[in-house]
């Protein structure tokens, strides 16, 4: 197939991609909005992380859509896949902001973060080359230190940062809970939908695992953002309006 440059993709996923930018635009809007008279530091930074989460997104949508982000691997065995590689940049600055988001929730301390985003930029690091390498074994055995690195990432959140929330006030408590669901289900189905996809076994086409994505994407990003900016937990003391 050779490489569209026309805004409706390869497989006419474009209109996901479209979809996917006003989604992560509206968040965006809508958190900028909600938080423009905040005052208080500390609440003001669930916010600038929050609305620089839509933000990423929002631009890497906006690229995909345009065409560029999207690359053509051609595999040892003459297949060639369409790739939109603009994901994993995009990944690689939001998959940490959003952990920073529920550790900064919890009280998670400054060193249990740094691990915890080191080992998510191994996982997106090593799902980048998962995506781009020649040889269909190489792209397996990256895909499984990658999803090994993810295991990882998610136990280190329910058992360290969970530990950590322990202490935290009731709301916070039981917004970070909520949030760790939410990261636990969506998070774990991006390695899913990676395998049954282009990049993998091809059983999904580029317009369904697009439309996969999406919805990930804004689930993990928006409506995490939503849940955890309508939180009182954020609100930092008890001078807070109510
Ligand atoms: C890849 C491919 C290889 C295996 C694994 C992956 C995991 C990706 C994840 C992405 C999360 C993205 C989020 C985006 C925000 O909206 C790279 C797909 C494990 C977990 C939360």
């Amino acid at each position: 197939l050779p490489l569209q440059v026309s805004s409706l993709g390869v497989e006419g996923e474009g209109i996901w991609l479209a979809l996917g930018t006003v989604g992560m635009l509206l968040g965006m809007v809508y958190f900028m909005a909600k938080g423009w008279d905040v005052q208080d530091p500390e609440q003001e930074e669930f916010y600038v992380i929050t609305i620089l989460i839509a933000g990423i997104a929002a631009s890497s949508y906006l690229s995909m859509f345009f065409g560029f982000g999207l690359t053509e691997v051609e595999l040892v065995n003459g297949r060639v896949i369409d790739v939109y590689w603009a994901r994993y940049a995009d990944w690689l600055f939001t998959t940490p902001l959003l952990l920073l988001d529920i550790g900064l929730l919890a009280g998670a301390s400054n060193r249990d973060m740094a691990s915890l985003i080191t080992i998510d930029a191994f996982m997106i690091v090593t799902g980048l080359a998962a995506t781009l390498m020649k040889v269909p074994v190489a792209r397996y055995a990256f895909w499984t230190i990658s999803t090994i690195a993810m295991l990882f990432v998610l136990y280190y959140l329910v058992v360290v940062v969970g530990e950590a929330a322990s202490d935290a006030s009731e709301e916070a408590q039981s917004t970070f809970n909520v949030l760790r669901n939410i990261i636990l289900v969506a998070w774990a189905i991006y390695p899913v939908a990676w395998l049954v996809g282009t990049e993998g076994l091809g059983l999904v086409g580029l317009f369904g695992e697009t439309l996969l994505f999406m919805i990930l994407d804004l689930t993990a990003k928006i409506g995490f953002g939503f849940i955890l900016l309508r939180s009182r937990a954020i609100v930092g003391g008890d001078s807070a309006p109510t």
